[in-house]
């Protein structure tokens, strides 16, 4: 891995970096015809797709119980971390529950409500890459915000992952489903005679599973479309290159579409960083997944003339993961707009705020930071308007209510002011 100026990237490259995308397009019509086979057959359907695409033949689809059974069974070890985590996600989660209010405007007293969504459904992966710690991170927050039903779909295995079906009982979630892909998340959206309909889907997962996020879009609500992991690292030269590339390595780990970046001012560092990198990537489990990752054109290292033209790349960038690695980072991070998440000093490895310190891990990738945040309790949470006017303030506003019906031409909306005055 060499590391590359800034300057010398050209129209093409910069689009590669900065215009990612889920890459779903090529699944998109398979991914219609499963969805449309779930909802003429229903649990029919779900169980051939588990034999078809999984190998399991699926009896039962609520396994519920066995999640609870896998809590007991699994290592105290594992369970004791996984209620750690639980618990710091559920703290930060429970900090951001907003109050309903009411003010005075002036004798228009004007407020906000808050309630929780019904009926929602938490995908979890759990196929090649099990994410027990997805789990946590979907039915937390929906609990939190006072769901009723949280149903958790996670695909089917032989044996089903213990951990996962652990972690998404601790998470509190009220339903367990073995079935994954674009077929879980069509049970979701339309039921099945087993799977109860919700009113929104969430959750991070392969291709398939976001294309069908995104074609049942409209018909249930989902959180957004999540593509490969990524990772921005914006570094000066006071930081350690080993921590640097650590987390590097760590976010392409994750798969090989990840993208992992990191930015620096200082080509000696740059040439630190890359240099460990190379040495990190060797010594891990998965070398083979991360050398590809890194070898993505989204991914590299990457020297800026100046820390400001690093901070344009990273608010271009707008990363899904963003970790500020250097001497001024707050003054740093006052000038970035978009990021999913943000990490700030040496002691903040990514790998923090995905298990346990209790941010939210399903956040948005591909640049969706520009327009949106990661998962959180207003996921699951609507918002209603409430308003009561008294008489002095209809009075000094019927003028303008009463000039803007009729420009409309909708009269008896003026009348139903003008009436309360008769
Ligand atoms: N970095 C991933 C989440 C994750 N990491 C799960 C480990 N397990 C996307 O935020
Ligand atoms: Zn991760």
């Amino acid at each position: 891995m060499k590391p590359k100026p800034i300057a010398d990237l050209g129209p093409d490259e910069r689009r590669t970096l900065f215009d990612r995308d889920a890459g779903i397009e090529g699944v998109r019509s398979d991914v219609r015809d499963i969805i449309d086979k779930v909802r003429e057959e229903g649990d029919v359907a779900v169980r051939n797709f588990c034999r078809e695409f999984d190998g399991v033949e699926v009896g039962n689809i609520d396994i519920t119980d066995d999640a609870e059974r896998a809590y007991e069974e699994i290592d105290d070890d594992v369970r004791d971390a996984i209620e750690d985590a639980a618990a710091n996600i559920r703290e930060f989660h429970e900090a951001q529950l907003p109050e309903d209010w009411r003010a005075d405007f002036d004798g228009r007293e004007l407020g906000r409500r808050f309630r929780p969504i019904e009926r929602v459904g938490v995908y979890a992966p759990g196929g090649t890459a099990a994410y027990p710690s997805s789990a946590l991170m979907g039915v937390i927050p929906a609990k939190v915000a006072g769901v009723e039903q949280v149903a958790v779909a996670t695909p089917p295995g032989e044996p089903q992952n213990d951990i996962t079906l652990a972690a998404i009982h601790a998470a509190r979630a009220d339903r367990v489903y073995r079935v994954g892909g674009a077929q879980a998340i069509a049970a979701m959206a339309y039921g099945t005679e087993q799977i109860d309909r919700v009113q929104k889907v969430v959750g991070p997962g392969n291709k398939w599973v976001t294309a069908a996020k995104a074609e049942v879009q409209g018909d249930v609500a989902i959180d957004f479309l999540a593509g490969p992991s990524e990772l921005l690292v914006l570094a000066d030269d006071s930081a350690d290159p080993a921590f640097v590339a650590s987390d590097v390595v760590a976010q392409a780990e994750h798969d090989e579409n990840a993208s992992s970046v990191a930015v620096t001012d200082d080509a000696d560092f740059a040439e630190a960083v890359a240099e460990e990198v190379e040495k990190q990537a060797g010594e891990r489990e998965r070398e083979d997944v991360i050398r590809t990752a890194l070898d993505n054109d989204a991914s590299g290292v990457f020297v800026a003339r100046s820390m400001s033209e690093a901070l344009l790349f990273a608010e271009e960038y707008a990363a899904e993961h963003l970790s500020i690695q250097a001497e001024n980072d707050e003054d740093l991070l006052s000038r970035i707009d978009s990021a999913g998440s943000v990490f700030l000093g040496p002691y903040t490895p990514v790998a923090a705020g995905d298990y346990a310190s209790g941010t939210n891990h399903v956040l948005p990738t591909t640049g969706a930071a520009k327009i949106t945040g990661g998962l959180s309790v207003d996921t699951f949470l609507r918002s209603t308007t409430v308003q009561r006017l008294d008489e002095d303030a209809l009075d000094s506003l019927s003028e303008t209510i009463t000039t803007l019906a009729e420009s409309e031409g909708l009269d008896a909306h003026a009348e139903s002011v003008r009436k309360r005055f008769e």
